[in-house]
């Protein structure tokens, strides 16, 4: 039998998080804030301090502020120091951020799974070819890319599946890069403390103590039989598995809604004067979807101001496609009308531009009739341009 070399090939997974995001996020709009406490909450409303700690930043966790804990408790931890700060949560500029990040993470990778605002997992294992080093070296470029186009530090795990991916990245934080080979997952395991097991809660923590499991290492050697009698015939031996590094949860590529790039532009522009610049994006987008065998409808424009206004301009295509050729004609042409028109350029000069596909296809999914059509026969880009009224 010959062996199926995508089988044979080493599985490496990246887990990606982003350091105390929304208190670093505080701190990147007023960098005085850096050397002081930071507390983000969400204000229920209700009288002046109740509701919850969002998030804070490590200043203020060295002094015991964290995620979950009441307002009123983090003001009575941090009564000595009046130089603290409290803000109120601003969604809007959190979600911007990391939809941001979220692009150039998924631009590594097709199999990218995103996991709540601040996190993903990517499977690179065909990207780097099983190679553990070349994922390192991945890895380094994405955290100076988001310091480069955010100013945000993130922290990255590497390993064999995503637990242990997940559990390097908690590992090395903040700013961290760590990286568990498989021969070293054991030895990762066996040095942490129960509770840093990802999936173990402290109430099974509690349980698990009473039964004298105390490490990561006495629960990967504890009797099965007994663990499925007090977790369940499911969860018991599960506990068992995951303490021993195993998991084959795979990173689920959700059906993409769109595909984009962001670059941050050589020189500010108040004309289209980047086009060159675009050009690798262009190629990528049309790899990507030639990739995941999707053809897009809809071909979009972002610019971001240097006062970071996001703008998008967008048109529809009489048919898919996944041509380069047009993709680049039809963004250059978003592009030139943009700058046509002076009240674009009222908000300051473009910082950051980008290019952004969707009403993505499957082949399979396109119409018949419409595959009969010729590329030529696709409406002149320029005619729908100049009866776009978006311009
Ligand atoms: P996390 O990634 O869990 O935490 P974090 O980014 O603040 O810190 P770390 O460096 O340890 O990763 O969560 C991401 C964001 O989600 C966090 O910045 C704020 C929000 N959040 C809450 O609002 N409430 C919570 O209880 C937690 C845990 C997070
Ligand atoms: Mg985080
Ligand atoms: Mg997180």
């Amino acid at each position: 039998m010959s062996i199926d070399n995508k089988t044979a090939m080493q599985r490496i997974v990246m887990a990606v998080d982003l350091d105390y995001f929304f208190a670093q996020l505080e701190e990147i709009r007023r960098p005085e804030l850096k050397q002081r406490p930071v507390v983000v909450c969400v204000f229920s409303g209700r009288t002046e301090t109740s509701g919850a700690v969002s998030t804070a930043n490590y200043v203020a966790r060295r002094l015991g502020v964290k995620s979950g804990i009441p307002i009123v408790l983090a003001k009575k931890v941090l009564a000595g120091h009046p130089e603290s700060v409290f803000l109120p949560v601003d969604h809007p500029h959190y979600d911007t951020v990391s939809e941001r990040i979220m692009q150039i993470l998924s631009s590594i990778s097709p199999q990218f799974e995103q996991v709540s605002i601040d996190e993903a997992f990517l499977d690179v294992s065909s990207t780097v070819r099983g190679k553990f080093d070349a994922a390192t070296e991945i890895a380094q470029k994405l955290k100076a890319e988001i310091i480069q186009e955010e100013k945000l530090t993130c922290s990255i795990g590497i390993g064999p599946n995503k637990l242990i991916a997940k559990m390097a990245a908690d590992h090395g934080k903040p700013n961290g890069l760590f990286v568990v080979p498989p021969e070293n997952v054991g030895s990762f395991l066996n040095d942490q403390p129960l509770s840093k097991l990802i999936g173990i809660g402290t109430k099974t923590e509690k349980k698990m103590e009473d039964l004298g499991i105390k490490t990561i290492h006495d629960l990967s050697k504890f009797d099965t039989d007994v663990l499925a009698r007090e977790f369940g015939k499911n969860l018991g031996p599960h506990f068992k598995r995951i303490a021993k590094g195993i998991d084959d949860d795979p990173v689920i590529t959700r059906q993409v809604e769109q595909i984009g790039r962001i670059i941050t532009l050589k020189n500010d522009a108040s004309s289209f004067s980047f086009e060159d610049e675009m050009i690798p994006l262009y190629l990528d987008i049309a790899d990507r979807l030639s990739a995941q065998k999707l053809k897009a409808k809809v071909m979009g424009i972002i610019v971001i101001t240097s006062q970071l206004k996001i703008k998008n301009r967008a048109n529809t295509l009489d048919i898919p496609t996944d041509s380069v050729d047009i993709i680049s004609k039809t963004a250059n042409c978003l592009f030139q009308q943009f700058f046509k028109n002076d009240e674009n350029l009222q908000e300051g000069k473009i910082r950051r531009a980008g290019v952004k596909v969707s009403g993505l296809e499957r082949y399979g999914e396109i119409d018949e009739k419409e595959r009969g059509k010729s590329e030529a026969q696709i409406r002149t880009l320029t005619d729908f341009l100049q009866t776009d009224g978006s311009f």
